[in-house]
Formats: C-alpha cells, sequence, structure tokens
C-alpha cells in the first residue's frame, strides 16, 4: 500500500531529490536543463506568479503551449506555489478553451505565446493571461523576481493539484480532480514497478502534456527517478526515429498508430539506445506489436490508462507481457470485469472493466460522476474478458460493440487482422445499421502511399483470417482517420458517416 505524508506538495517531492548538474530536460536543438536550473527556474516562475500575477493557493492556473522545458517548469511552478494547474491541449479551439476554462473556473493562464490567439479569442471573462517565451516586457520570464528560492506551500496530499480534461471520444468535456498524492501515485505504481526507470534513462515520446499520458511520461516519471526527458515539440512518427537516434532516448512513450507508422523506416534509423517502449492511449493490436519486436527485439509494454485515474493501471512487464493482452493489474491496483449491475462475470466472459487503486475519478461539479464510480470501483467505459490467467485482454469500448445478425462483433478483432496486410496502416471497423442484420460491419482503412484500393483483395485477405461473419460488408478507403485531439479514434463519426 502506498503511504504519503498528510502534508505533501509534489512539485517540490519531483524536484527536491536529485542532483543539481544532472540532466533534468533536454530539448531537439540540444539545450540541456539540469536540476539546478531547473528548479531556479520553476522558484523564479513561482515567484512572478505569487508577487506579480497574483495567484494565491487553489487559484486555476490554465496551461497552454507545446511540450518544452518551458511549459513542464510552469507546471512544476504552479503546483509548488499550492494552485492547480488546469492542463489543456494546444489543438483546442477557442469555444472548447471557454468551455473549460468555465468548468475549471480558471483564473490565471501562462500561454506560450505561439499559442495565445486561440486562448485570446476565447474570452474568458475576468482571466488574467500571460504569456512565455516572447519579447514583451511583461512575458512571464521578463518580469522581475527575487533571485532565492521559492518555499514550496504546504499543501495537504489531498489538495487538488491539477485539473485534467476528458471529452473521451464524444461528449461534453469532463474536468478531472488530482490530488498531490495521485501524481506521485502514478510513479510509485505504473513507472516503479513495470517501466523500472534508470536515473541514466532518456524519456522521450509523442503525447502532449496536457494529456495526462504524456505529463507522466515525459516529467513525472523521469523527474520522480532522477532520469531527463527530451521534450520535443514536433514528435510525430517521422521526427521520433532520428531523435531516438541522436540523443540516445532509452525510454519510449507513443500511441500503437506511431508504433505501426514508425516500423517501415526503422531499418534506416540508430534505436539500439531504445530499452521501453510504452504504447497506451488506445488498443495496441497484436499485429503491431509482434512486428515491432521483429524488427528491435523489444517488447512493447502496452498498457491502459484513462485520464480520470491519470495514468496507466493494468500493464505487464518484461517476459510477462503476452501480445494483443493488455497485462494484469499494476501493483496498486484491483481489477475486474462485471456486469451492468456490477456482478463480476466468469472469466472468459466479456463484460465492463471496473478498477480501483490509488487514485479515484473526481469529475469537477459534472452528474456523469455516478456513472463512473459505481459501488466503489471505477467503471472506464471499455468492455474487457479476463483469463482464468488472470491477465486481462480488450475487447472494444463498451458501446462501440458491433451485433450483427445475433452475433456480437468488436471492431479491434478486425482492426487487428486487417493491419496484418501489408497495405494497410491504419483501419476502423464499425457497425452500420442495417434493416435486415441489425448492424453490418464496415471497415474503413488508410492505405500505404501507392497502395492501391482494392476491396475485393482485402475481403479476400480477411475472409482467410476471420471467421465470415466478422468479415466486413463494405470496405471505405481514406485519407485520415478522424481522431480527438489525443489522437484517440471517434468512432462516432464513421458510424454516422461524419468524417472530419
Ligand atoms: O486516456 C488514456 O488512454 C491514457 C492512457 C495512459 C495514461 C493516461 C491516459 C489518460
Amino acid at each position: 500500500e502506498l503511504r504519503y505524508p498528510e502534508r505533501l506538495n509534489c512539485a517540490a517531492e519531483l524536484l527536491g531529490r536529485t542532483d543539481a548538474g544532472r540532466p533534468a530536460f533536454r530539448t531537439a536543438d540540444g539545450d540541456v536543463w539540469t536540476y539546478g536550473q531547473l528548479r531556479a527556474r520553476v522558484d523564479r516562475i513561482a515567484h512572478v506568479l505569487t508577487s506579480r500575477l497574483g495567484v494565491v493557493p487553489g487559484n486555476r492556473v490554465l496551461l497552454r503551449g507545446p511540450t518544452t522545458p518551458w511549459l513542464a517548469a510552469c507546471w512544476l511552478a504552479v503546483l509548488k506555489a499550492g494552485a492547480v494547474a488546469v492542463t489543456v491541449l494546444a489543438q483546442q479551439r477557442p469555444h472548447e478553451l471557454a468551455t473549460m476554462c468555465g468548468i475549471a473556473r480558471v483564473t490565471h493562464a501562462l500561454c506560450d505565446v505561439r499559442a495565445v490567439d486561440d486562448l485570446a479569442k476565447a474570452e474568458v471573462p475576468g482571466l488574467r493571461l500571460t504569456t512565455y517565451g516572447g519579447d514583451a516586457p511583461d512575458d512571464l520570464l521578463r518580469l522581475p523576481a527575487p533571485d532565492e528560492a521559492y518555499p514550496a506551500v504546504d499543501t495537504a496530499a489531498d489538495d487538488v493539484a491539477l485539473i485534467a480534461f476528458t471529452s473521451g471520444t464524444t461528449g461534453r468535456p469532463k474536468g478531472c480532480m488530482h490530488f498531490h498524492r495521485d501524481v506521485l501515485a502514478t510513479a510509485d505504481t505504473f513507472s516503479k514497478h513495470v517501466l523500472r526507470p534508470q536515473e541514466d534513462d532518456v524519456f522521450a515520446g509523442s503525447p502532449p502534456l496536457g494529456f495526462t499520458f504524456g505529463l507522466g511520461g515525459l516529467v513525472v516519471f523521469p523527474l520522480r527517478a532522477g532520469a531527463s526527458a527530451l521534450l520535443l515539440e514536433q514528435a510525430g512518427p517521422r521526427q521520433l526515429l532520428p531523435a531516438i537516434a541522436e540523443h540516445r532516448v532509452s525510454v519510449l512513450f507513443t500511441a500503437p498508430t506511431a508504433y505501426h507508422a514508425m516500423l517501415d523506416e526503422l531499418p534506416a534509423h540508430d534505436t539500439g539506445s531504445l530499452r521501453r517502449c510504452v504504447s497506451a492511449g488506445e488498443n495496441l493490436p497484436a499485429a503491431t506489436w509482434r512486428a515491432w519486436h521483429e524488427r528491435t527485439g523489444l517488447r512493447i509494454i502496452n498498457g491502459i490508462g484513462a485520464t480520470e485515474l491519470l495514468h496507466i493501471f493494468i500493464s505487464a512487464a518484461d517476459e510477462r507481457i503476452r501480445p494483443g493482452m493488455t497485462g494484469v493489474p499494476v501493483p496498486g491496483w484491483h481489477a475486474r470485469v462485471q456486469d451492468e449491475n456490477g456482478t463480476p462475470v466468469p472469466d472468459g466472459e466479456p463484460g465492463l472493466l471496473a478498477v480501483r487503486g490509488p487514485v479515484g475519478c473526481r469529475y469537477l461539479a459534472d452528474p456523469r460522476q455516478r456513472e463512473y464510480v459505481r459501488g466503489g470501483w471505477n467503471v472506464t467505459g471499455d468492455t474487457y474478458v479476463r483469463d482464468p490467467d488472470g491477465y486481462f485482454r480488450y475487447v472494444t469500448r463498451a458501446d462501440d460493440m458491433i451485433i450483427s445478425a445475433g452475433y456480437n462483433i468488436a471492431g479491434p478483432e478486425v482492426e487487428d487482422a486487417l493491419l496484418r496486410h501489408p497495405d494497410v496502416t491504419e483501419t476502423a471497423v464499425v457497425g452500420r445499421p442495417d434493416e435486415a442484420r441489425g448492424q453490418v460491419v464496415v471497415a474503413y482503412a488508410v492505405l500505404r502511399a501507392g497502395a492501391r484500393r482494392d476491396a475485393e483483395a482485402l475481403g479476400a485477405f480477411l475472409r482467410s483470417e476471420l471467421a465470415p461473419y466478422k468479415c466486413p460488408r463494405e470496405f471505405v478507403f481514406l485519407d485520415a482517420l478522424p481522431r480527438t485531439a489525443t489522437g484517440k479514434l471517434q468512432r462516432f463519426r464513421l458510424r454516422d458517416n461524419r468524417r472530419t
């Protein structure tokens, strides 16, 4: 069981332990911030926040910008000053930003000067907006501040440290509140027991810091381990491979589609420094896991996490990893599969995934709390099967099961088969209403550049891989699949025929 002192400031904990001379953050340009420099910059920002901008403990401070050491330093400074960081994504538009600011009652914002337009357009009443990284005399980094240590505000372990928004794959955003102890708990469960980082590890990856997958993987886990993180403003599959080679990245966090997209380019890059590869955010198809393993010798650590629960709660390490499986509950977490009434279903049968552990869902003023937390369990909205040996296998999102002529068909199983075809780079399989069968299976596919859009050939391929009732009745070829800002597939758009 995890035990933290009653009074705890997680930013002070993350910053306080490592020798001043060790590297904390790196950038693509070759800048290195040592722990000593990071501490000094965080303290300076915290002084400015409290003595110039009027931030007091409990104020909600919005943070927005590309992934840079300055964004991470702002996040740490807000927490160190006892305020609450409201993390949003650079892609979010004025209307979405205004909604989130309203829900979280944001009073202040720190925004990278390059990302300020949309936030200004959001016209949030009473918002005190400060930019960083620009030339203006009132830029956050130019405002005068005492050149001395900033003593961390004495927060309680269960004071709110951050509010992270989830829109899920549809619907009005929900703000999830997380405590100071929750932040450390993610590092002391998944990172400590599954990832097992070392001081000389270099972390890197694609998820932005406004997505808790990225915040954990690129800030919290490396700092908790005294390691360093390469923070990349551009972190698509095309940028990741050269960055891994150049900066000797050893721990990689990215999404299943990025692992798949990097496969062809792998031979052209030196990935010999990689020790750990983490995939989350979406289901990792067994086909992608196998191809990555074949080409790198590395076993991708698959995991399921949620903004509601901050980070990953089911996963597996090293030899315990099984392709096509998410894994077992991370030490400290409990998981089961249950029916709609909360009764556990037998092993081998699909049902709703329910978990509990050191972090819980706390929606900010949202009645949907009642749907997510039922009888003390967090019901994630995923359909899973638990095998008799305790492994959890993803089936689909609970509301995404396709029911065709009485058969239950999980889109991800058909997608996994399609991804084994050499021309398919991305795919989504959904049910379309049909008078005779209830629903029919429709496959959307993105093909490798130059490949022929041949529905018949794909159909024939699938018939050799899957039972006939699972095979799509229709193939639709797209240039890209509709995704949320965090990269999650929006199946509802495909079901409703809304592709953008
Ligand atoms: O939402 C997710 O899928 C997720 C995955 C891993 C860690 C954190 C999150 C929010």
